[in-house]
């Protein structure tokens, strides 16, 4: 296995240390193969909100994997499944499942290019919507210049329509409208973006997002993978009260089973086959056992006060960490948004890639580090999130802010000045 993992970020290529090796996960806490336990703010980059093993997660899957694994038909499972995201996000009047973020994603550029017959599509410097080639492109120079493959492999051509333009920056996204309106199918855009850590919107982008598309016959891409159900009970579309064409969603819904989800509006979404032309398939789309963990997982955070109960706590340890580093006298800036959270070593808290890629990646690694030694483990990158989950209690709070404590006066001791 290229690595020793089944994805790069695993290999901890960017702190330094030995790759984990887990041996089993259970509520906040994930046990090591040397029988290490530490606890985890990974959670799968997201999918487990209801922690490692909830009972009953582990009870639906059990149940549904002795009815079978993968039919090859519909089940009654992906109905409920999809009932229940339509419930929560009124903008998916109807969706098809898929296996990951990235199908997800690469389903609705598709299908925004189909019912624009357009084919530039624009995205964000530092959002990452999975390894699609279209979208493994890095930012040309300037502002909208087409984009630059991003990864040997990716032709020139399979990014040739991809315009990376600056997050965050409503004066480049005009220019780029202005530019070449009228031939882009789609904006697709992380409402809060995760994978530069975590950068909320600025006051009124989202907006702006919505009324600068609709004005120009393109359509608005929420790709909620990461922000679904974790920043919102129902979506950064609630928490900002913007609605996309088209919203892409995954981990959460699939409780950490393989799953990704693409829905919008039903005469958009009937476009796609069989009843519509845009082709799109998948062998073990709408998986039982997936649809299982999901349609768990929501139950367990849409319990009374469930998902306001691990935002709460996310806050609270948010805000214990930066005490801690302010204690040591060790910059840092956070953004938080419901159930996951950055701490940056930068300062002040970054709005675009450009200023993230300013933080300080050495003190994060020591930071990392330390953490991990003192049993808390963080996502591996400056620029993950940290997820909590329904089984993050006082205790782990508690362990947290002391490992912090540690983990800054040596950030402190080993990056003074
Ligand atoms: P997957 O294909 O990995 O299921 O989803 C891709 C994707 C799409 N959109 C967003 C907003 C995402 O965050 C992701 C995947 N997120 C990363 C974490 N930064 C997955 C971790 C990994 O690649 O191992």
């Amino acid at each position: 296995m290229p690595g020793g993992v089944s994805s790069p970020v695993r290999a901890l290529r960017a702190v330094g240390g030995d790759s984990l090796f887990i041996d089993s996960g259970r509520g906040a806490t994930i046990l090591d193969a040397d029988g290490n336990q530490l606890i985890d703010y990974v959670l799968a980059y997201g999918p487990l909100i209801a922690g490692h093993a909830h009972p009953r997660v582990v009870a639906a899957v059990q149940e549904a994997v002795g009815r079978g694994t993968s039919y090859g038909a519909t089940s009654r499972l992906e109905i409920e499944l999809a009932e229940q995201v339509q419930a929560r996000i009124p903008s998916v009047e109807m969706l098809r499942f898929v296996n990951s973020g990235t199908e997800a994603t690469m389903s609705a550029l598709r299908l925004a290019r189909a019912a624009t017959g357009r084919t530039k599509i624009i995205k964000f410097a530092g959002a990452y919507h999975g390894h699609a080639d279209m979208l493994l492109v890095k930012a040309g120079s300037g502002v909208a210049t087409l984009g630059l493959p991003d990864s040997p492999g990716v032709p020139a051509g399979a990014v040739a329509d991809t315009v990376v333009l600056p997050y965050n920056d409503t004066a480049a996204l005009r220019d780029a409208f202005a530019a070449s309106g009228g031939e882009v199918a789609a904006v697709i855009v992380e409402p809060i973006a995760g994978n530069m850590g975590v950068v909320p919107p600025v006051e009124g982008y989202l907006t702006e997002l919505r009324t600068i598309t609709s004005a120009h016959g393109a359509l608005l891409i929420f790709d909620e993978v990461m922000t679904g159900f974790r920043v919102h009970p129902n979506g950064a579309q609630a928490l900002y009260g913007v609605s996309p064409d088209i919203t892409c969603l995954g981990k959460v819904i699939g409780g950490g089973l393989p799953v990704g989800a693409y829905g919008g509006s039903q005469s958009l979404m009937s476009e796609v086959a069989p009843s519509g032309a845009v082709y799109q398939a998948g062998t073990l789309s709408g998986n039982p056992l997936a649809m299982a963990a999901g349609l768990a997982t929501l139950e367990v955070i849409a319990a009374d006060g469930a998902w306001q109960e691990v935002a709460a706590r996310t806050e609270a340890v948010a805000a214990g960490i930066a005490e801690r580093a302010a204690a040591a006298g060790v910059a840092v800036s956070q953004h938080t948004a419901g159930t996951m959270f950055s701490t940056f070593f930068a300062e002040p808290a970054p709005r675009s890639w450009q200023e993230v890629s300013g933080a300080d990646t050495e003190r994060f690694a020591t930071f990392f580090r330390t953490m991990r030694e003192r049993g808390v483990f963080l996502p591996p990158s400056q620029f993950e999130a940290c997820f909590l989950s329904t089984a993050h209690g006082e205790q782990e709070q508690r362990r947290t802010l002391q490992a912090a404590e540690d983990a800054f006066a040596e950030v402190a001791r080993r990056h003074s000045g």
